[in-house]
């Protein structure tokens, strides 16, 4: 006997963007902390490289102006100022002495104008 085949049309429903709920994010992995140990932090083309950074108290960060432009490294609370630095290659140095996170921001180009040109030092024990 010879089987019939019958083409079974299926009625494809579209799984109308299956309202699934809670599409359950698990496994959530944090962002590790930046490296530690890098002191030394780069001021070039409006940004401080790397922007966060990380150090063991009682560490001295140095900022290196590497660009054209008069730049400063300024604390958003009054903990240190380098005033400007020029030349090229003029440096400031701070030791972190105190656990915490240090925000710090360019005078000259204060981030009321330059919303990307601000760092954070973060000080762990
Ligand atoms: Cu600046």
């Amino acid at each position: 006997m010879r089987p019939y085949r019958f083409v079974t049309i299926g009625i494809i429903v579209a799984a109308a963007a299956c309202g699934s709920s809670n599409s359950s994010i698990t496994g959530t992995t944090k962002n590790p902390p930046a490296p530690m140990g890098g002191a030394n932090i780069t001021i070039q083309d409006f940004s401080f490289t790397p922007a966060v950074d990380t150090v063991k108290v009682g560490t001295t960060v140095t900022w290196t102006n590497n660009g054209p432009s008069e730049h400063s490294t300024t604390s958003d609370t009054g903990i240190w100022d380098s005033g400007g630095l020029m030349p090229t290659g003029a440096t400031f140095q701070h030791t972190f002495s105190a656990t915490g996170s240090f925000p710090y921001h360019c005078t000259f180009h204060p981030p009321s104008l330059y919303p990307n040109f601000v760092g954070t030092i973060v000080v762990t024990n």
